[in-house]
C-alpha cells in the first residue's frame, strides 16, 4: 500500500501557564495517539507544536508579575515541552510564536493578503482605558456577550456560546486594567474581507463531508449567520509588528498569525535536521494530509479564518485535511477554570503518578463527541480496575505460570484447540476495529475494545484452567500459556500508540526487541521466552485519591481572584453615609437564626437595637464591651422580628467574618471619615 504523507498540529497553547490536562484531553493525546498509530502502519508523518507566545493573555500575565511577556512565554514555553516530555506526547518540533521566523513569515502572509486585495485599512471606534491611556484589546476587557449574554464574557471571544465577539458590542464592558468603564476613541485597523471568501470556503467545506458532526454542525451555524469583516490587527506593544510604515503600536491579531506558527515549527523542525526545505515538501505538498487537533472553541479560526489566509498566499499551501475538535474536559462534575486553580496541572500529577495512568485514563474518557469529566475515583477505579485488574493481571498470571513450570519458554503447538483458535481470531477482528478507531480519531472506542481483548484473555485463562492441565496434560497448559502470550503480544502492538512505556516494557519482559510495527500483528512466533519479569502496573490507593482531592481544594481556597468592582460613585454618594464607632452593651442569639446575633449598642449617649449576621464567626458573649464600626443612618429594617437600626461593619473571607475595630482607644460615636 502506499505510504501516505500527514502533518499533525496540536493547538499552539499560550504560554501564560502551565500544562494542564484540559490542554492533554483537548489537543495533545488524541494527536499523540494518531501520530503514533501512522507510525506504526508506516506511513510518513510529522507531529507538530508549540507556544502561542503572542495576544493577551500572556501580556496580562506579565503586567500581573511585572515582567516582559517575553519572559513568560519563554518560562512556559520550557515548562510546557518539559511537561509534555513527561506523559511521552513526542512532538517532532515543540517552537513558539515570539521567534524570529516565525515574525518574518507571518508580517510575508499579511503583506500577501494586502496586496491580493483580500485586506483593507478602515478607521473604526474602539473601547480605551482613559487611566491607562491605552486601547483595549480583546482579554484587556470583559463584559456581557451580546449573543448569548453570559457574564465575564472576553473581548475577542464568549466562552459560554463559543461565538467571537467585537469587543465594542459587548454589554456593560469593564477594563480588565483599571476595573473602569472604558470610553469610545477612533483607531485605525487592518480588516480581512472575509465575505468576499465565503463563496470559496462554502466550494471547499462542502468536500468535508467526513468531518466530525460536532466540527461541521459548528461551522455551518457560522457561515449561516454570514461572515463578518475581521480586523487582523490590534493596538498592543507585545506581537508581531505590521510590516507597514507610521503603525508604531499596532501589530498583527493573534489569531491572524498563531495558525502561522504550525508553519513556522515545521520550518525549525527542517532546519534541525539540516534540511532546511523540507518543511516544502509537507505544506507545499498536495499529497499531504493537513490535520489540526483542538479544543472546540478554536474551530471557527482554524475552518474558516486560517483557510482564507491560506488560499491567497503566492505558495500554494495546502488546507486543513481534516479538524477533529474535541469537546471539554470538566473536573469534579464542573468546568475547569485555570484562573480558580480548579484543574490538575501535569507537573503536580507527575509527581504523585505515572504519566502512562493520565495517558489511559484520558483516552478511555476522551471528550470526542461531548464534554466529558475527569473524576479522581473514577481515575482510580480505571487503573485499579481495568489497567491492573484485567490487563495487568492477564500478564502477570501468564508470566508467573510459564517462569514456575516452563522455565519461561513456550513453544507454539503443532495444533491448536478450536477454543484457542477461536481466542486468536476474535482479537485479530478486534484489532482490525480497532486500527480503525485509531484512524477515525475514536480513541475511547480503541481503549475500550482493547481492554476486551486483555479481559477475553482472562476468560480463555480461567476456562482452559492451567493450573490443573498441568498436572494432567502438560501440553495442554502450554497451549494455554502459548495463546495468552500471543494476545498479549498483540496487545503490546496494539495499545503501544496509548500506553507507549508500559508496552515497551510489556514487549522487554517478553524479549520481543524488534520495532514495533502493525505489520507484524499476524506474524505468530513459534516460541516465546520471557526474561525478567516484573509487575506492569501499580494499584492506587484510596488514601492517594483522598490526598489529590484534598489539595484540590486547598489550593482553590489559596485562589487569586480578579476582584470585580462596583461603580464609581461621587463623594457625594458617599458623603450621606453616616459611619461611627458604636460600642456593644449586649449580645444575643436570634431564636431559628442560626446567622444572626442581636445586639445592644450605644452612639454616644444613644441606645439602639442592631441585628448582624456574624454568629457562624462569632459567640455573642465575646462581643460585647467592643467598640465597633458601624453604618447608622440606614433606614431600619426588621430581620427575624427585631428592627435593626444600624448595620455592622465587617470583613467577609470565603463565608467567615471579621468586623472592623478601631486600632486606638477612640470614645464611642467618633464618627468614621
Ligand atoms: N492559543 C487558544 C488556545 O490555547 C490558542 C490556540 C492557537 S492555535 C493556532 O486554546
Ligand atoms: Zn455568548
Amino acid at each position: 500500500m502506499k505510504k501516505e504523507k500527514l502533518l499533525v498540529t496540536s493547538a499552539l497553547t499560550y504560554a501564560n501557564g502551565k500544562l494542564h490536562i484540559g490542554h492533554v484531553a483537548g489537543s495533545y493525546l488524541n494527536a499523540d495517539i494518531f501520530v503514533r498509530y501512522q507510525k506504526l502502519i508506516e506511513n510518513d508523518v510529522i507531529y507538530i507544536g508549540g507556544t502561542d507566545d503572542y495576544g493577551t493573555p500572556i501580556s496580562l500575565k506579565a503586567e500581573e508579575e511585572g515582567v516582559s511577556p517575553k519572559v513568560i512565554a519563554e518560562r512556559y514555553n520550557q515548562s510546557m515541552k518539559k511537561d509534555l516530555e513527561g506523559i511521552n506526547i513526542q512532538l517532532d518540533n515543540f517552537s513558539g510564536t515570539s521567534r524570529p521566523r516565525h515574525i518574518e513569515i507571518s508580517q510575508d502572509f499579511f503583506t500577501n493578503l494586502l496586496e491580493a486585495g483580500y485586506v483593507t485599512k478602515k478607521t473604526l471606534k474602539q473601547l480605551y482605558d482613559k487611566k491607562y491611556k491605552r486601547f483595549l484589546a480583546d482579554r484587556y476587557i470583559e463584559g456581557i456577550c451580546p449573543h448569548c449574554k453570559a457574564e465575564g464574557a472576553r473581548g475577542d471571544q464568549c466562552d459560554s456560546c463559543g461565538k467571537l465577539i467585537d469587543a465594542i458590542n459587548l454589554i456593560e464592558p469593564k477594563s480588565k486594567i483599571s476595573g473602569k468603564t472604558p470610553v469610545i476613541k477612533e483607531t485605525t485597523h487592518w480588516y480581512l474581507n472575509l465575505p468576499k471568501f465565503e463563496e470559496e470556503l462554502r466550494t471547499w467545506l462542502s468536500t468535508k463531508t467526513y468531518w466530525k458532526d460536532n466540527v461541521r454542525n459548528f461551522i455551518f451555524s457560522w457561515l449561516n449567520e454570514g461572515l463578518k469583516e475581521r480586523a487582523i490587527t490590534r493596538d498592543l506593544n507585545w506581537g508581531v509588528p505590521i510590516p507597514l510604515e507610521n503603525t508604531k503600536g499596532k501589530v498583527l491579531y493573534v489569531w491572524f498569525e498563531a495558525p502561522i506558527g504550525y508553519i513556522s515549527s515545521t520550518q525549525e523542525w527542517a532546519e534541525k535536521k539540516g534540511k532546511p526545505d523540507l518543511w516544502k515538501d509537507y505544506w507545499l505538498n498536495p499529497e499531504t494530509k493537513l490535520i489540526h487537533f483542538l479544543g472546540k472553541d478554536n474551530i471557527p479560526f482554524h475552518t474558516i479564518i486560517w483557510p482564507s489566509v491560506l488560499m491567497k498566499q503566492k505558495e500554494p499551501y495546502i488546507l486543513p485535511y481534516d479538524v477533529p475538535a474535541n469537546e471539554f474536559l470538566n473536573l469534579e462534575g464542573q468546568k475547569m477554570s485555570t484562573s480558580r486553580n480548579w484543574t490538575v496541572w501535569v507537573e503536580d500529577f507527575l509527581k504523585y503518578f505515572d504519566g502512562e495512568y493520565l495517558r489511559f485514563y484520558l483516552a478511555a474518557n476522551a471528550p470526542e463527541s461531548k464534554d466529558s469529566d475527569f473524576y479522581w475515583k473514577d481515575f482510580q477505579a480505571k487503573i485499579n480496575n481495568e489497567l491492573n485488574n484485567i490487563l495487568g493481571n492477564l500478564a502477570n498470571r501468564t508470566f508467573i505460570f510459564a517462569k514456575k513450570y516452563f522455565d519461561g519458554k513456550i513453544s507454539k503447538p503443532d495444533n491448536l484447540s478450536e477454543y484457542s483458535k477461536k481466542t486468536l481470531k476474535e482479537a485479530d477482528k478486534l484489532a482490525g476495529y480497532i486500527g480503525k478507531s485509531y484512524n477515525n480519531y475514536q480513541v475511547r472506542k480503541a481503549t475500550r475494545l482493547l481492554m476486551d481483548i486483555a479481559r477475553s484473555g482472562n476468560k480463555y485463562f480461567d476456562e482452559t484452567q492451567p493450573w490443573v492441565e498441568i498436572k494432567n496434560n502438560k501440553a495442554k497448559a502450554e497451549e494455554t500459556l502459548f495463546v495468552c502470550m500471543e494476545l498479549l503480544r498483540i496487545i503490546s502492538i496494539l495499545y503501544s500508540p496509548i500506553i507507549p512505556k508500559s508496552m515497551k516494557k510489556l514487549r522487554k519482559m517478553m524479549n520481543l526487541n524488534k520495532k514495533i510495527l502493525w505489520k507484524n500483528l499476524g506474524k505468530i512466533p513459534g516460541k516465546f521466552e520471557i526474561g525478567k519479569v516484573s509487575q506492569l502496573f501499580q494499584k492506587i490507593e484510596d488514601s492517594e485519591i483522598k490526598k489529590q482531592l484534598e489539595l484540590l481544594k486547598a489550593t482553590q481556597k489559596g485562589r487569586k481572584e480578579m476582584i470585580k468592582h462596583k461603580e464609581e460613585i461621587e463623594y457625594d454618594d458617599f458623603s450621606k453615609l453616616e459611619f461611627r464607632i458604636v460600642k456593644i452593651l449586649e449580645a444575643g442569639k436570634i431564636e431559628k437564626s442560626n446567622k444572626l446575633i442581636k445586639l445592644k449598642i450605644s452612639i454616644g449617649g444613644e441606645e439602639r437595637t442592631a441585628v448582624a449576621g456574624i454568629s457562624q464567626s462569632y459567640e455573642p458573649e465575646g462581643l460585647i464591651g467592643k467598640k465597633v464600626a458601624m453604618l447608622i443612618n440606614l433606614k431600619p429594617r426588621k430581620v427575624m422580628g427585631v428592627e435593626s437600626q444600624a448595620m455592622i461593619l465587617s470583613a467577609e473571607d470565603d463565608g467567615k467574618f471579621a468586623v472592623l475595630v478601631p486600632d486606638k482607644e477612640v470614645k464611642s460615636g467618633s464618627e468614621i471619615l
